[in-house]
């Protein structure tokens, strides 16, 4: 049944996708917790509730991109395709919250406004758009790390005649291209997935384009029955492999350099990478993201198949990526995204060359000139990790405004908790590894984690949790270190930075020193009693 306003609960998890789901299950039925879930969509799926643009699909693979901690749900469920479409990824997040019964205690429709650390009723009283509020020991964001939709401030937008739309906040009914002229800006994973489905249908396709991006085919394709057999037989395994590696994905790194093995021999080895598609291919060498001479093979090879795929040479040479090392951006994969420069009916424009002036009525209008569009779809990417923490106003001990706390940039304690903001957890929170992994397995160990220790607190009749301050700065401080080991920080316009949106402080926002490296730490710090939190009656 549905809470009163003002209800008194335990905890309250703030999104519905796939943190926010498993954190309800296990607060409420492992722990016997009051607990409830706010969530701004109509139905749970989190960013898969909201990015439904044509061609959104993982990019992980489809059967290690799902939940482990049911024997049962991971046997029952059975994925059509190597990489899962969206549709399909909410069909699965839908059918865990009918087995676990679920929805009853989510609330649909309700986007958190603010929420307020109440000091002396040791509570957070949570406020909703709507004007509703609820309050709780625990507050726990679930809110994605790519939620937060990043929409560039053209001038002349409201005039646009035609519709525009925002990758992620596609809405619910399909967008018919048919028949129109489309501009899509943005050359990222999104736009990367959405140019060769959106250039089928329409009549004229223009990619506004500021950035050339390196990209592998993915190889989507059915999974076959025997496939999916094997999987399931050996699903144990293949999850203890997935939370054993540097970044969620069960599949071995090579152990050798790109620069140990003679020329023909890497450039084989790239061929088979390239043949056998999507994320796989940063596992052809162990040193691709830590040697920049190593990444420079990587990132010379896939010029080369740029140019040999895109039959324009002057096109080829404006999708060929020369601003940053392959993989510093997070890579996207894709399936067909170059040839479909072939096409008739899809022009490129280099935007950095030919700066977009303003919207108009009629279209996009470049130093270049003015460019026709029916639709212009924004594939901007997102206010990434702090964005949709930020959009709420969360105030901690003495009304201190997380905005303000993080004005400089954000700073958390192994990315779960902030200093000043006690009993506030954040699932796959800055600094945590969180995008730089296959999320469910990050998810799957910060839910444990922050489940593991409210059950401690709890059994130590303890009822506030917060990060020392100098633990926070040892752990900002160990997130650049880890970043500035590898070659990440090379991107220097990358959304990992923050980069991406004008005028957000330049941090290197999550934590590069490996998936199963962090649970460890995290294990061990719950193992020390909580090292480097104060705990408190
Ligand atoms: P990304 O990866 O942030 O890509 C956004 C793209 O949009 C990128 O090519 C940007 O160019 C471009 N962009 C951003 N702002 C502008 C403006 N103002 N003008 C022109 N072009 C702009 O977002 P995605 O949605 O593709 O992917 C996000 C993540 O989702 C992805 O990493 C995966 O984890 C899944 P830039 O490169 O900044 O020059």
């Amino acid at each position: 049944g549905a809470a009163s306003p003002a209800a008194e609960l335990d905890a309250l998890i703030i999104g519905a996708g796939f943190a926010g789901l498993y954190q309800l299950h296990t607060l409420r039925d492992r722990l016997g917790l009051k607990a409830r879930v706010l969530e701004a969509g109509d139905g749970v799926g989190g960013t898969w509730y909201w990015n439904r643009y044509p061609g959104a699909r993982c990019d992980s693979e489809s059967y290690y991109y799902s939940y482990s901690f049911s024997e049962e749900l991971q046997q029952e469920w059975s994925w059509s395709e190597r990489y899962p479409e969206h549709g399909e990824i909410r069909r699965y997040l839908d059918h865990v919250a009918a087995k676990f019964d679920l929805k009853r205690d989510i609330q649909f429709g309700t986007r958190v406004s603010s929420a307020e650390y109440d000091a002396a009723a040791n509570l957070w009283r949570v406020r909703t758009e709507a004007g509703e509020s609820f309050s709780a020991r625990y507050l726990i964001t679930a809110v994605g790390c790519l939620s937060s939709a990043n929409i560039p401030k053209i001038a002349g937008l409201e005039s646009f005649a035609g519709q525009w739309y925002h990758t992620g906040r596609w809405p619910q009914e399909d967008v018919d291209f048919t028949g129109k002229r489309v501009g899509l800006i943005g050359t990222g994973s999104t736009g990367i997935q959405a140019t060769p489905v959106i250039a089928e249908k329409a009549t004229h396709l223009t990619v506004f384009q500021r950035t050339a991006n390196y990209s592998i085919p993915a190889r989507n394709g059915p999974v076959g029955a025997e496939e999916l057999r094997e999987i399931k037989a050996n699903y144990a395994a293949i999850r203890e492999k997935a939370r054993a590696t540097i970044n969620g994905h069960p599949f071995d790194i090579a152990p050798e350099s790109a620069l140990d093995v003679a020329e023909e021999e890497r450039l084989a080895r790239y061929e088979k990478a390239w043949e056998t598609g999507g994320l796989r291919f940063r596992a052809a060498f162990r040193d691709l993201l830590t040697s920049k001479a190593a990444n420079d093979t990587a990132s010379e090879f896939i010029r080369a198949k740029i140019r040999g795929i895109v039959r324009d040479p002057k096109v080829a040479e404006m999708l060929t990526p020369k601003d940053h090392p392959f993989a510093t951006k997070r890579p996207p994969i894709d399936s067909h995204y170059f040839e479909t420069f072939n096409r008739d009916n899809v022009t490129l424009v280099d935007i950095k060359a030919t700066p977009i002036v303003e919207i108009t009525p009629a279209g996009i209008r470049t130093t270049a000139g003015e460019i026709p569009l029916d639709i212009i779809v924004f594939a901007t990417g997102f206010d990434a990790m702090t964005g949709p923490l930020l959009a709420m106003d969360i105030r901690g001990r003495d009304g201190v405004a997380l905005r303000d706390a993080w004005a400089a940039g954000p700073r958390s304690y192994l990315g779960l908790q902030v200093a000043g903001f006690p009993n506030l957890f954040t699932i796959t929170g800055p600094g945590s590894p969180s995008v730089l992994t296959n999320m469910p397995v990050a998810i799957e160990q910060h839910v444990d984690w922050i489940t593991g220790c409210i059950d401690h607190m709890r059994q130590h009749g303890l009822q506030r949790i917060e990060p020392e301050p100098e633990a926070a700065e040892r752990w900002v401080a160990h997130v650049n270190e880890a970043a500035n080991a590898t070659l990440l920080p090379l991107a220097n316009s990358s959304w990992y930075l923050g980069a991406n949106v004008p005028g957000k402080p330049r941090v290197f926002m999550p934590y590069a020193g490996g998936m199963a490296n962090y649970a460890r730490l995290c294990a061990e710090v719950a193992a020390k009693d909580y090292q480097g939190f104060v705990l408190g009656r």
